[in-house]
């Protein structure tokens, strides 16, 4: 939705002469290198230059009949040009917080609104449409609807088209090839300069079917201790204090039936893992004195104990299975995880039973099982549960980070450094697809350790790779430039 021309041209030739658009050679925060430079920050010394773009772009809102009660900028360089709009039209603002400090209490969005409103979200630049995607992301989480976003450039590097894909509709005053033309016109830039700039914009579509998902908004650049902090569950807080501590976010599923080979797994392993994940009933010769070595075990070597348990009973006959029987899982367990399938009792049923201990809970969100039935609308609903009960649920069994929540870790399964198929329906990641692709935190990893000639050798590579895998996420850079 371009407006009149010369009143775009004219726009284009403040903001070239404002130095906000620069040719070179400039390394985007995606890394890759461009020809072209946005800096429309520098819009905030030319009070002239923000009065008119807020009303370019409210006059666009207009033109596009968005209907919307609030307008949310989208932080930082939108910040002010919402504000403009709001305060010249009289339309509320929200602000949406981009780094809160604490996720567990603080909100992420200021301001007053109702759940239902409408909020037009506003952007200097689409690029990839991710950032858009965040804060609107953030506004629905509140109860607000978007279903509108105006922008002041589109790079056309297909940032729009994926928005819509996500019910965003986005309308921008200029494009990027607009700009090329008023700038050669104006001779500004010489030809070839354009063409190196069209070349590279086709070179650089983001491709419209690729799913954003939540989860970048924020762990994916906060460290596991960062994460600790945020957290209201001890258990929690100790796991991620421990990976980063002891640089590993390897679990070992100990699936051996023979109680003296899994304790010595549970020695000769220590060094390098957070997580000891039993399941305790496949023991042929389980005895009390098993899990009092186990503990000793875990002190040792100061990682936690995970019985995957799997409860999907209805809460009052959890609470007996989690505490009496044979196992008494809640005297030496620092984790458990439940199926959500019984409802919210599941989950109370357990918490009654680790009353007055430190224990958490895992929630089984997705599987690794071929035909598993826990996806889509099931898998929306098991983090729903689990947001709800965060003081006691610590996290998920899933194969991606279904919660954007920073203090909610995700375990998965079915790990493996040659993806692929196992037997009855089991399939694989390498820890790489788990930690960096999925935006997982731990990796579960049973058979390739334990039928290894080399046990110790083949956890250490574990360790090894999942923490590089970790790391290589923290430095990967989100995809706005
Ligand atoms: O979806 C799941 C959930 C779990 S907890 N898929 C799984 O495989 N698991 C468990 O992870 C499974 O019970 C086993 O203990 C471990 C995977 O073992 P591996 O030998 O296939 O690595």
């Amino acid at each position: 939705m371009e407006l009149n021309d010369s009143t775009t041209d004219n726009l284009i030739l403040k903001l070239f002469d404002a130095g906000a658009v620069k040719f070179g050679e400039f390394t985007l925060k995606s890394g890759i290198k461009s020809p072209v430079y946005f800096d429309l920050r520098v819009m905030v010394s030319y009070p002239e230059i923000m009065k008119e773009v807020s009303e370019v772009l409210w006059n666009i809102a207009e033109k596009m009949d968005a209907k919307f009660d609030s307008i949310c900028g989208v932080p930082y360089t939108a910040l002010p040009i919402a504000t403009l709009m709001s305060v010249e039209h009289r339309k509320p603002m929200l602000i949406r917080r981009k780094e809160a400090k604490d996720y567990g209490t603080a909100k992420m969005i200021e301001g007053h609104f109702e759940k239902g409103d409408k909020c037009l979200v506003v952007e200097d630049i689409v690029t990839s449409g991710s950032s858009i995607f965040e804060t609107s992301e953030s506004l629905v989480a509140v109860g607000l609807k978007v279903t509108d976003a105006v922008v002041l450039l589109d790079r056309c590097q297909g940032g729009s088209a994926r928005l819509q894909q996500h019910g965003i509709n986005t309308e921008s005053a200029f494009t990027i090839r607009k700009v090329l033309d008023v700038l050669v016109q104006h001779e500004k830039i010489k030809l070839p300069m354009k063409r190196e700039v069209e070349e590279f914009i086709d070179g650089n579509q983001f491709e419209s079917k690729s799913i954003f998902t939540p989860r970048k908004i924020t762990p994916e650049v906060l460290t596991y201790a960062e994460r600790a902090k945020l957290c209201k569950n001890p258990v929690a807080r100790k796991l991620l204090n421990l990976i980063e501590e002891k640089q590993t976010n390897l679990a070992f599923a100990a699936d051996v039936t023979d109680a003296e080979e899994f304790l010595k797994l549970a020695d000769v392993l220590g060094p390098h893992i957070c997580i000891f994940k039993t399941h305790i009933d496949i023991l042929k010769n389980f005895s009390s004195d098993v899990v009092t070595k186990l503990k000793a075990l875990a002190v040792k070597h100061r990682y936690l104990i995970f019985e995957d348990r799997k409860f999907a009973d209805i809460g009052g006959t959890v609470k007996h299975q989690y505490r009496a029987g044979v196992h008494k899982i809640v005297e030496w367990a620092d984790i458990v995880n439940a199926h959500p399938v019984p409802g919210h009792g599941v989950v109370e049923g357990l918490k009654e039973a680790a009353s007055g201990k430190q224990r958490g809970c895992l929630l089984i969100a997705e599987m690794s099982s071929k035909g598993n039935l826990a996806t889509g609308q099931y898998t929306a609903a098991a983090v729903k549960m689990a947001e709800e009960m965060s003081d006691f649920v610590i996290g998920f069994i899933s194969q991606s980070a279904v919660s954007a929540k920073p203090y909610m870790i995700h375990m998965t399964p079915g790990v493996k450094l040659v993806p692929g198929s196992g037997t009855l329906g089991q399939q694989y990641v390498t820890p790489q697809q788990a930690i960096v692709e999925k935006g997982s935190d731990i990796i579960i990893v049973g058979r390739d350790i334990y039928e290894a000639s080399n046990r110790v050798g083949a956890a250490a590579n574990y360790k090894k790779v999942g923490y590089q895998a970790y790391c290589a996420r923290m430095f990967r850079r989100k995809d706005k430039d």
